[in-house]
């Protein structure tokens, strides 16, 4: 039973340079093409190379909150219907899209257009959400901010595009999910297991 517990509200601490031979399993999810390359990198030689309309994604298995930030190379690349990459945590994004030549950033009250103009170059997005409220930084500067708790379950790196590809490099994240419905099911499962050594 203490196994169980201590399994329930852990705070997941994780950063991730993308350095090495391999995408780290942290990362449970990629749909379409995710590759690390020595092409370019924001530190160390290595980046990861998001192509095409791909996501690379961390389900963290429960609302929680925390921070997310990561740094994205942007090509100020401005064609193609649909176009958008950036970092996406629950309903929170911070991106660059189709014909906008600012960034955006869609916090949990509105979604706005920032001040913010893209250039080319490394740029560091930044998404905190706590229960007091959150913001969105880019490159230091709070360009969204709310008063609201709002919480998120999952985290994508995207590139959505067929003829692009964006890089990434320096992912952080700091998220202590609520102990919601995986109490419930980790409570459930211990029960089973006693239930059956009985
Ligand atoms: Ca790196």
């Amino acid at each position: 039973m203490l196994v169980c517990s201590s399994a329930i509200a852990a705070t997941i601490n994780y950063s991730d340079g993308f350095e090495g031979p391999t995408v780290n399993p942290f990362w449970n999810g990629v749909q379409g093409s995710a590759t690390l390359t020595n092409a370019r990198a924001h530190t160390g030689l290595q980046s990861i190379l998001v192509g095409g309309s791909s996501l690379l994604i961390h389900s963290v298995g429960e609302n929680g909150f925390g921070q997310v930030g990561v740094y994205i190379y942007d090509d100020l690349n401005l064609d193609g219907p649909g176009y958008s990459k950036g970092l996406l945590a629950g309903n929170l994004q911070v991106y660059a899209a189709e014909r906008q030549v600012n960034y955006l950033a869609a916090g949990a009250e509105l979604n706005a257009v920032t001040d913010v103009p893209r250039t080319i170059g490394w740029h560091q997005f930044l998404i905190t959400a706590l229960p007091s409220g959150g913001n969105i930084q880019i490159d230091g500067t709070v360009v969204n901010f709310w008063t609201t708790a709002t919480a998120f379950s999952s985290v994508y790196l995207f590139q959505q595009n067929p003829m692009s590809a964006t890089y990434f490099d320096d992912f952080a994240m700091v998220a202590t999910p609520e102990p919601g419905t995986i109490a419930l099911v980790m409570v459930g499962l211990c029960g089973a297991f006693v239930t059956r050594r009985n």
